[in-house]
């Protein structure tokens, strides 16, 4: 198929006012009614997008068409001499069961007890029926759900309640009608057996607002930390934003069935489980973390996604980059600015910026792509987020709140592109921010470099920074964009200086914004040659060169007040620290592991922090850093700069302070408790790489007597990647205790899938047997073949080139029943040109192998073919 483009963009020729849809529900057949009120001002016949659909009847104006008016191709309804405001009336029928894509009108769970749902964005509904199936077409929608009582009792839909009734034959029908007009990729039904909780809001506004999350009947008392979340969600955004919700009532669903975390349908949100349910018991305090986070970006979206919607699929950013950035600020708040920060930029480095230096690198703002459903991507997400942060961090808070307002209020109802709203926020503020484009519109990370000269004679500092990004395939030519450098001076005591640029005093911290290739920025009255602490709280999402000598970095590390750039600056350390490992060195691995030494002594240090500075990049981040990589290889290094840091702190002041941390007396989920539980997991991981056999019956105790999911999951995790004698029993012991509750088995098999080197191949391999699993389920597919082929690199990459066949043919299998699933476990092998040429050729083959195979999806081809490429 050929690309869509960006530039290619046309307003649509017909739009559609109204919507009336009425569903007469069944599993295996389900027949869908839609009168859609037509508009045109153009003379051209009405194109309606529809997959999948038996069609039954057409009309218009309530008389049946005649065949010369319509025409029915593949993907096209094509319907000629329709009158602005006429009505069309089409009947198709659907097949629900059959539906294992998960995109449209499905079953969730088993014939018998599972209900129907529907997953829409980006373009579920016209899987459902025929409708302009484009985010630009806004329509009030009226929707009317029949089905059998027994069977569906719960009927829901998005908008608010507006009737509901008995029908012959133990039928029943609802209606729901919602009054703001929406695009289809928002429209939501569901329909079965489901239990609920409620909970009454009041909204700054006034409105009185229901709030009901519903759930199978065994996981209900599993909502509640969802409906907290979700009324913290609610108030933060009218006391941040200015935002209330604006229906009568709002829906939340759990389901195990699902492609992505969860979905903002207007009123009816759907999650997947995994970010919905949550108990101590089975639920670990990240994942108590991401049910908040999740929850709450949800929610985020009524605003920033809902009322106000995207043009079309290139400006996805425009709502889920804004909504990340608001769900991060919101977490913040929540929980740690600091903690929030490093998981956030863990999390890109991690996952955005090998992405944008790779063969699937895009711009936020791509400008073509075949399926759009590989589009929801750590850059439109991850990056997009970072960019709505250097634009608030350029306005200040007051400045970016008045420009938000301004957005909202000038798109209210609207399609929106990422012009409207970098207009927006600068016409609020009478500045050109228009220079920003640039981050949308290209790819891959810039490079920053910085120099720093210190002239004893005048007691200047000259700071001279510099861009460069790396050309990639389809942008030869990259172009310098505005980089806001966050810094501060620090003296050789670990005190900051206070700066003074072109005479002017601006306290210890201060933003330069590079907006050219190049720049130079002098500092005055510096009475010692400083040591600065550059791209604080990471202001731009670049790559940070700079010649520190380890004592530099070490004395950041040691000092610096702010507890991202504290653990910014251990980062950077370990990585030399790394490279030290590699090429025999001593010195950086010295400066780490003493500055950690001190400050794992240090009373009164954050716990959680601790934690997170006790942890040196993961394996993909480093080797991000490497040419000719060599996973295993990287897992050993680590592992040994990691005995070293254990060393260096001493086994005998590890077991004390693991002892210290070990907590009597009930389960606590505050913050105090998640810190002590985090810092206990790390010490006893540092434990087992210096004494490991103490670490191991620690491990083991710990497993035994474990009173939360936390506790119980770090512990057997040490036990299995650790090959331990006693990882057995814990894990027949845990598969027994959770054998009913769905997330939890997802840990069993992860956890398993993570065990190092080569062999976890045969493990998978095994596990694949299980009669747990399942490849039709995308949370079990994830939870073993994701895991190992995208959170084990040295289980995956094997020298022998086995991982590479094994997720080859499993992603020709997922493909035929969940394309959108296959496609985003391919994207494993993002990374593997710069692969030792072993292991490069193996992985070439496998992906070559894959591609030559017929009738795979466009999602996964396109994947295989750009990772190819
Ligand atoms: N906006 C939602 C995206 C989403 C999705 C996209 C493609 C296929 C299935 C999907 N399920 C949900 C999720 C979000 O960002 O909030
Ligand atoms: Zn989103």
């Amino acid at each position: 198929t050929a690309p869509i483009r960006l530039a290619d963009y046309t307003p649509p020729a017909w739009r559609v006012s109204d919507v009336a849809l009425e569903f007469d529900l069944g599993i295996d057949s389900s027949e869908v009614t839609a009168h859609l009120t037509v508009h045109s001002d153009v003379d051209a016949p009405l194109r309606l997008d529809g997959e999948g659909l038996e069609l039954l009847s057409i009309a218009a104006d309530g008389a049946p068409l005649d065949a010369s008016r319509w025409r029915h191709t593949d993907h096209v309804l094509e319907v000629s001499g329709m009158r602005d405001g006429s009505v069309l009336t089409t009947r198709v029928r659907v097949q629900p069961a059959a539906n294992t894509a998960l995109e449209g009108l499905y079953l969730s769970g088993s014939r018998e007890a599972g209900f129907l749902l529907t997953q829409c964005e980006a373009e579920g509904f016209r899987h459902i029926t025929f409708f302009p199936d484009r985010p630009d077409v806004l329509a009030r929608y009226t929707v009317t759900l029949r089905a059998d009582k027994a069977r569906f009792p719960v009927l829901l839909a998005g908008g608010n309640p507006d009737g509901a009734g008995e029908l012959p034959d133990g039928r029943h029908w609802a209606r729901f009608v919602d009054p703001h007009p929406k695009p289809s990729y928002l429209f939501a039904l569901v329909a079965g057996r489901l239990e609920k909780i409620e909970r009454d809001y009041v909204t700054a506004e006034g409105r009185a607002v229901k709030l009901v999350i519903w759930s199978e009947a065994n996981a209900i008392d599993s909502c509640h930390y969802a409906m907290d979340a979700l009324e913290r969600s609610m108030r933060w955004d009218e006391q941040a934003y200015g935002r209330s919700y604006d229906l009568d009532v709002f829906h939340v669903v759990a389901t195990h069935d699902f492609n992505m975390g969860a979905m903002e349908n207007k009123g009816l949100n759907i999650f997947n489980a995994k970010y919905l349910l949550a108990d101590p018991d089975t639920t670990t305090d990240d994942e108590y973390k991401a049910v908040e986070a999740v929850v709450a970006h949800e929610y985020f979206h009524n605003w920033s996604g809902n009322r106000v919607t995207c043009r079309d699929w290139f400006q996805l950013s425009l709502k889920e980059g804004l909504t990340v950035f608001r769900e991060q600020q919101f977490s913040a708040d929540m929980n740690s600015t600091a903690l929030k920060r490093i998981e956030d930029v863990a999390l890109l480095r991690r996952a955005q910026f090998p992405e944008d230096a790779g063969p699937l690198a895009h711009p936020v703002r791509p400008a073509e792509y075949r399926e759009i459903n590989n589009f929801y991507t750590a850059t439109v997400y991850e990056k997009g987020a970072e960019l709505v942060r250097m634009l608030a961090g350029r306005l200040g808070t007051e400045g970016f709140r008045r420009g938000m307002d301004r957005y909202f209020a000038d798109n209210d109802g609207r399609a929106a592109t990422l012009e409207d709203f970098l207009g927006a926020l600068g016409t609020a503020n009478g500045i050109d921010l228009m220079p920003y484009l640039a981050w949308y519109g290209q790819s891959g990370t810039p490079r920053l470099r910085a120099r720093g000269r210190y002239d004893e004679g005048t007691q200047r500092y000259m700071l001279t920074l510099s861009q460069y990004t790396p050309p990639s395939a389809s942008q030869p030519d990259k172009h310098a964009v505005p980089i806001p450098v966050k810094l501060a001076l620090f003296d050789r005591d670990g005190n900051m200086l206070p700066l003074h640029l072109d005479g002017e005093a601006r306290g210890t911290e201060a933003v330069m914004v590079l907006d050219a290739s190049e720049r130079s920025f002098t500092f005055e009255q510096v009475p010692h040659a400083p040591v600065p602490s550059l791209l604080r709280g990471f202001s731009a999402p670049v790559l940070l060169e700079c010649d520190y000598a380890p004592a530099e970095l070490a004395l950041l590390l040691t000092h610096d007040p702010d507890g991202f750039n504290r653990w910014e600056a251990g980062q950077q350390l370990a990585a030399r620290a790394f490279d030290d490992c590699r090429t025999g060195g001593a010195e950086a691995l010295d400066a780490w592991s003493g500055a950690l030494k001190r400050l794992f002594g240090e009373p009164g240090l954050d716990a959680a922090l601790l934690a997170d500075l006790l942890t040196p990049p993961g394996e993909i981040e480093l080797a991000e850093r490497q040419e000719a990589v060599d996973p295993a290889r990287i897992h050993e290094l680590r592992q040994t700069m990691q005995s070293r840091l254990g060393g260096a702190i001493g086994a005998e002041a590890l077991e004390r302070r693991y002892r210290e941390l070990c907590a009597s007396g009930p389960l606590v989920l505050d913050a105090a408790g998640k810190a002590r539980r985090r810092l206990q997991r790390r010490v006893l991981e540092l434990l087992a790489l210096v004494s490991v056999d103490t670490a191991h019956a620690l491990a083991d105790a710990q497993y035994r007597s474990a009173r939360g999911m936390t506790d119980r999951l770090a512990a057997l995790g040490i036990l299995v990647r650790g090959g331990a004698a006693e990882a057995s029993d814990a894990l027949a012991d845990f598969r027994r205790r959770h054998a009913d509750n769905p997330l939890a088995m997802d840990k069993w098999f992860a956890v398993q899938a993570q065990i190092p080197g080569e062999p976890a191949l045969g493990r998978v391999q095994t596990l694949e047997r299980d009669p747990a699993f399942t490849l039709k389920n995308p949370n079990r597919a994830r939870a073993l073949l994701g895991t190992f082929a995208s959170g084990n690199p040295s289980g995956f990459h094997r020298a022998d080139g086995a991982g590479y066949r094994l997720l080859a043919e499993r992603l020709a299998t997922l493909d035929s029943l969940n394309p959108q699933i296959a496609a985003r476990l391919a994207t494993a092998f993002n990374g593997w040109q710069r692969l030792e040429p072993v292991r490069r050729d193996m992985a070439r083959q496998a992906l070559s192998d894959l591609a030559g195979r017929p009738g795979l999806s466009r999602n996964l081809s396109e994947i295989v073919a750009s990772v190819l490429s």
